[in-house]
């Protein structure tokens, strides 16, 4: 009951509302099963057939016909049930839908776009250098990271078919549909670490198609959001040596969620996501910037720059999920493999095997008329394009 994608623990103002309104409708309908439940089996024990020849006999003239008082008496009863359900539901509805007054001042605000199968996030009003001049907003793929104890009002949009966005603990289920602009707003009480899953049919891969939310401390999310705006971290000798004495990001005073609270999940990782989450930030033990170097001339030449965007250093395409900062990412793949050196070997190999139908395999390692791979790639090439991407932090 309280799994990491369970609605019945909630985590903000948005998910108890609508915790609040399900359990009104349970009330209510339980009400109505007991008292039907009860009148039926005084029915059926007050008349059932006694004797042999009561079974035979036909039923007396009054029994014909209801009763009139009765039968109003039950239909007004039901239309005060229903009216029971529909106002709290209509609350429910406006409340959910935008940011109340009194919190539209600190509010920010965010863009989810949905892909088959993966999330981008946009922050409007973080605007960031972009590779090719001008300036846009900061972006980031399949984790979105928002400050705790604010209201979030997220714009949803979609870029091909209809997806649902919903985050179990916060907030959903609310479509993302072509041509609409729906949105949405949810507030995380407290730090943590939530799952998100896409809600809507949307084709092969769909079932696989999450994300996260990390809601941060007002002082992390302001750490966290600088250093995401930085352009990608360009590893050198000298640069290591530097780092070494004074590394770029330093979570010291993020807090961990609560012993004993149920946020989070499956065994390995998630006896403690938020540390998860803050032990990704920092840079890889054994950092090799030969290594590393290899990785960043490989990514470019095996085409991965004309999908995935990598600020500041070669990566300008938008097919994917943004890479700036991959490697302070906690999973890959829309929130499925954990963003092990492992995983991410397995992923880059194969993304089919993964997500099958993906648009990284299908047009980007395969010709999608001819089936021919447009290259190949070794596993020490992998090796080395692991290490590029884990040294973006
Ligand atoms: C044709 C475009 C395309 C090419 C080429 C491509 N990718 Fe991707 N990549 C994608 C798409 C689309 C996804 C999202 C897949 C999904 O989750 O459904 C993705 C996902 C990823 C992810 C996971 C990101 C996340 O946040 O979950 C990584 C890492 C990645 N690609 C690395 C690479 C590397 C390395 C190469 C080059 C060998 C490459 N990609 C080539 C389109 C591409
Ligand atoms: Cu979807």
């Amino acid at each position: 009951m309280s799994g990491p994608q369970s609605t019945m623990v909630t985590a903000g103002p948005v998910a108890k509302s609508q915790w609040d309104l399900f359990m009104v409708t349970v009330y209510v309908t339980t009400f109505i099963f007991v008292v039907t439940g009860a009148v039926l089996a005084y029915a059926q024990i007050k008349f059932r057939a006694k004797s042999e020849a009561d079974e035979h006999a036909e039923p007396p003239a009054e029994a014909g016909h209801g009763n009139p008082l009765v039968e109003i008496g039950l239909i007004a009863g039901s239309v005060a049930l229903l009216v029971i359900i529909a106002i709290p539901t209509l609350q429910g509805i406006w409340y959910t839908y935008d940011v109340p007054e009194a919190e539209k001042g600190n509010a920010i605000e965010i863009n989810a776009t949905g892909y088959q199968w993966w999330f981008k996030f946009e922050y409007p009003n973080e605007m960031v250098p972009q590779p090719l001049g001008g300036e846009a907003p900061l972006v980031t793929g399949n984790e979105l990271v928002v400050p705790a104890g604010v209201a979030v009002r997220v714009n949803l949009r979609t870029i091909d078919v209809i997806h649902s966005f919903w985050i179990p603990k916060l907030a959903g289920k609310v479509d993302m549909m072509p041509n609409r602009a729906n949105h949405l707003w949810f507030k995380a009480d407290k730090p943590g670490y939530f799952y998100g899953q896409c809600a809507e049919y949307c084709g092969e891969s769909h079932a696989i198609m999450k994300f996260r939310v990390i809601a941060l401390g007002q002082e992390d999310y302001a750490k966290w959001l600088a250093n995401q705006k930085l352009p990608a971290r360009t590893v050198t000798a000298q640069s290591l040596q530097a780092e070494a004495a004074a590394p770029r990001v330093q979570f010291a005073s993020l807090k961990e969620t609560a012993p004993g609270s149920t946020l989070g999940s499956s065994p390995d990782f998630d006896a403690n996501p938020f540390a998860g989450w803050q032990a990704k930030q920092k840079h890889e033990a054994g950092e090799n910037a030969s290594l590393i170097d290899t990785g960043r001339k490989l990514f470019a030449e095996k085409t991965c720059i004309t999908c995935h965007t990598v600020r500041g250093h070669e990566g300008i395409g938008i097919t994917g999920p943004d890479l700036t900062h991959l490697g302070a990412r906690t999973s890959i793949a829309a929130g499925v493999l954990d963003n092990s050196a492992e995983r991410l070997h397995q992923w880059i190999k194969d993304p089919n095997y993964f997500k099958p139908g993906n648009k990284m395999y299908h047009g980007g390692y395969i010709d999608v008329n001819t089936k021919q791979a447009k290259f190949t790639l070794t596993d020490a090439e992998i090796d080395a394009l692991v290490a590029y991407l884990h040294s973006l932090k």
